[in-house]
């Protein structure tokens, strides 16, 4: 849903929460796990069971792939989450593990039936997250979009053909729907995997992409930021946060975290680094981040059939922890003299001394 502000500009208009009262989780996030490193450990749930298992780790809201709930099948899922007293806050075509079609990407794929498919695919899903599901946003995540080795796409063309895979989306969304209607869309980067170089790879390739599009249609898409995803590119997550901010881009996030320049581990939001998850917190306050919080995470190998929404249970819990620490013990005013000073060590022993509660 978008309106002009004051200067005329279409601006997305998200329903408004008190942070840390409203959480979003895709079904996916809990699971029987398995796969090339680790054997199946959990049941697979039911949709009911796993509403029920989103909404008991504190999800006000879910979020749905058309892998898991096709167009057709929309009208009966809406009404599974109308039933466990839940709402849709994003929904996001899959564009990546569908069929081969998107094998060599997605929007910016070298074959042009991919490029096609996946415009048709993501507006198919843009209606039914506006007539069926309600959603508030969109979510373009990048998936095999990018490349695998040199000369296999020309650079140029692939980001051109991302922003205008992206451009027909608007286009046609705008004509169909009205600004008044249309579904705000968030690009969600990721700087590698399932391909060797994804595109975009972080926010700034994220705003370029959204820089190549016609000015008309710009104001409609904006990021979703995931903190595993920005720490695989070698970026502090709050500063991807600030980068979007910046550009009035800062549509959704997806919090979780990781060890480092590794892989996309998705583990709780907190888990190995809370400083992250309170300069995280700190900075969407900062920003005025006020829709919806997402948790994009997979349980723990370790976790048993009792815990499968454990690590979206345990990203709610630490996001309060780090809220109370962010309006109990941060003061504004003595951050800010410490950074207006460029006093690192005094903000160091500061952070320190905010995170651990000791003197
Ligand atoms: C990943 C991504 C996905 C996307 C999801 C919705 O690395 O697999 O984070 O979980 O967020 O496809 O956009
Ligand atoms: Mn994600």
């Amino acid at each position: 849903m978008f309106a002009k502000n004051d200067s005329g500009v279409w601006t997305p208009v998200f329903a408004k929460y008190d942070l840390g009262t409203a959480f979003a989780a895709g079904i996916w996030n809990v699971g029987p796990g398995g796969g090339r490193f680790a054997p199946v450990m959990r049941p697979v749930l039911s949709l009911e069971e796993t509403l029920s298992e989103l909404k008991k780790a504190g999800c006000t809201h879910v979020e749905f792939h058309d892998t898991e709930a096709e167009p057709e099948d929309a009208e009966k899922i809406m009404a599974a989450v109308n039933n466990a007293g839940m709402q849709v806050w994003m929904c996001t075509a899959n564009l990546f593990k569908r069929g081969p079609e998107f094998a060599s990407g997605n929007f910016g794929s070298p074959v042009a039936q991919s490029r096609a498919e996946a415009v048709r695919r993501t507006k198919d899903y843009i209606r039914t997250g506006i007539e069926v599901f309600h959603a508030s946003v969109y979510v373009y995540w990048n998936g095999s979009n990018g490349y695998g080795g040199p000369m296999q796409v020309n650079y140029r063309d692939m980001y051109r053909w991302t922003a205008e895979g992206l451009s027909e989306v608007v286009a046609w969304m705008l004509e169909e729907y009205g600004p008044e209607r249309a579904l705000p869309i968030a690009i969600e980067p990721k700087p590698n995997e399932p391909v060797n170089w994804g595109a975009p790879g972080d926010c700034g390739e994220t705003l370029a992409i959204i820089s190549l599009m016609p000015q008309e249609y710009r104001p409609f898409v904006g990021t979703n930021l995931e903190t595993c995803h920005a720490h695989m590119a070698g970026k502090r997550f709050a500063a991807e946060l600030g980068l979007a901010a910046a550009a009035d881009k800062l549509f959704y996030v997806h919090l979780n975290s990781g060890t480092g320049l590794k892989y996309d581990e998705d583990l709780a939001f907190g888990d190995n680094d809370f400083g992250v998850a309170v300069e995280t917190v700190y900075a969407l306050m900062e920003y005025g981040y006020s829709g919806v919080v997402g948790i994009d995470v997979q349980p723990l190998n370790t976790d048993t059939p009792d815990q499968q929404a454990e690590s979206v249970a345990r990203s709610i819990r630490n996001f309060r922890r780090a809220l109370t620490i962010c309006r109990e013990r941060v003061n504004p005013d003595e951050l800010n003299a410490l950074r207006s000073a460029a006093n690192r060590a005094g903000l160091s022993d500061w952070f320190a001394r905010i995170t651990s509660g000791m003197s």
